[in-house]
């Protein structure tokens, strides 16, 4: 595998529970193994994620805070993490699935409930502060083609970009289902755009292209390989974009039937670790073809 990718991302080994599962006594134990692995074979890493909803240890998630205690929380959190990995890590999901699902405002979360709709500004703040070299990305889902949510994470990262706030990028987490239309591809190409006008990078962070257990699997793996090779042309063709994340590599683990059961089959290796029609189509896209 060290041969044939180029990135690192821990799937669940630097989110906030696992760092610092007591309030202030941080584990940094595995994320330093994949660390470790990565540093060896020459490959770099993207962190995921400080800031999220989801997989918060429960001294966070049922702690009596105010807003000023909680601010304090992140930027604890923020900095011992990132200080301990600084310049070993390129990219940083600052921020993950902030945005509501409708794209009506920020969701629900501790964060924003407790801080207030500001607690984005000071992530990324305390972000820069500790790390000045990484490159800070907000990272979500169904952001990725033109629509309500995704227009709500374009003026949300404009307006920061506006005010000041230290934001280098937009992660699209890309959890596609197989048979993406020229339509929805071009939506992708054009939000890319949009977000190179004002001076952000788009990186693709946690792409798998799931496949219904119904279809006929050899031939949903031709029309995944030709999905999977126009998203790295898309990417190529931007020169806001050069991360191109898999969330994942063989189908064997992933995270897709557990979710979305009646689906798989969404990474480029089949379960047995061999090259899947999509492993050919990316490295045809690569090579210009
Ligand atoms: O792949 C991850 C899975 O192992 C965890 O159980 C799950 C828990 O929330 O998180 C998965 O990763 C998610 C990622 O952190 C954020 N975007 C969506 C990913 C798939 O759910």
């Amino acid at each position: 595998m060290q041969k044939e990718f180029a990135m690192v991302v821990c799937e669940n080994e630097m989110k906030f529970d696992a760092l610092q599962p007591r309030q202030n006594s941080f584990d940094f134990s595995r994320g330093d193994r994949l660390l470790e692995f990565a540093q060896r074979n020459g490959m770099q890493m993207r962190g995921h994620t400080l800031i999220w909803h989801n997989q918060n240890p429960s001294w966070l998630t049922n702690g009596n805070w105010t807003r000023d205690s909680l601010l304090a929380v992140m930027k604890n959190h923020i900095t011992t993490v990132m200080t301990h990995y600084k310049g070993k890590i390129v990219e940083w999901d600052v921020a993950n699935e902030c945005i509501d699902d409708s794209g009506n405002g920020l969701r629900s979360s501790i964060w924003r409930n407790v801080i207030g709709q500001d607690y984005l500004d000071y992530a990324f703040k305390f972000a820069r502060e500790a790390d000045p070299d990484a490159l800070l990305f907000y990272n979500d889902y169904n952001i990725e083609d033109l629509g309500p949510k995704s227009n709500a994470t374009f003026n949300m990262i404009k307006s920061m970009k506006e005010r000041g706030i230290p934001i280098d990028g937009v992660g699209f987490q890309c959890h596609f289902i197989n048979g993406m239309s020229p339509q929805y591809l071009e939506s992708i190409d054009k939000n890319i755009k949009r977000y190179a006008e004002i001076g952000v990078i788009v990186s693709f962070t946690e792409i798998d292209i799931r496949i219904s257990q119904s279809e006929n699997q050899s031939t949903a793996f031709q029309v995944q390989a030709s999905n999977y090779k126009d998203l790295m042309k898309i990417c190529l063709a931007n020169p806001n974009c050069n991360t191109f994340v898999m969330w994942g590599f063989t189908d064997k683990y992933t995270w897709v039937p557990g979710t979305f059961p009646g689906y798989g089959n969404p990474l480029i290796y089949d379960s047995n670790y061999n090259p899947k029609p999509a492993y050919n189509a990316l490295k045809e896209a690569l090579m210009g073809n």
